[in-house]
């Protein structure tokens, strides 16, 4: 487990420009991370980076993603994702710059992200997200059930 992980690097060059040059990745093992677990090595090898966060179990569980947005308004975020629960569903609660933006909610997959492929395992959620122009902490926390993340990617909407 690692507390810190700003990609300061990828904020750099974060494009200041107009939305259309999005989309922007950021993997969840480079968020800043909380009561969770990183999976990389042979572990990994299936997810985007070679690495992926699990563990995300505890009430205190959270990824936090530091995003540059161009102006404010309303993004789209994709999270790609693994829930391996059998039929459950899951849910992570959503916030925003310390504000809640309801959740993001995460169907079975049929099996963890170590287990099997990425593309054979690994799904897609989006919900939408408001953004301030400029540095947002996005958090993902623990709701209900289980879910993996891999990385998250933001589109003008
Ligand atoms: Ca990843």
């Amino acid at each position: 487990m690692h507390d810190q992980g700003y990609d300061g690097y990828r904020i750099v060059i974060s494009p200041a420009g107009p939305a259309g040059s999005y989309p922007t990745d950021y993997e969840a093992e480079n968020a800043a991370l909380h009561d969770v677990t990183v999976h990389s090595g042979a572990d990994g090898v299936l997810a985007s980076n070679g690495a992926y966060v699990g563990g995300i179990d505890n009430a205190d569980s959270s990824v936090g993603f530091t995003v540059n947005a161009p102006s404010t308004g309303i993004y789209a975020m994709t999270v790609r994702y693994a829930n391996g629960t059998g039929t459950a569903g899951a849910t992570h609660t959503l916030t925003v710059n310390g504000q809640s933006q309801g959740s993001a909610t995460y169907q079975p997959t049929g099996a963890w992200l170590g287990t099997a492929a990425q593309d054979q395992v690994e799904k897609l959620t989006t919900v939408p997200v408001t953004l301030n122009g400029g540095v947002n902490h996005v958090v993902l926390g623990k709701c209900t059930g289980y879910a993996e993340l891999d990385f998250v990617t933001l589109w003008a909407s």
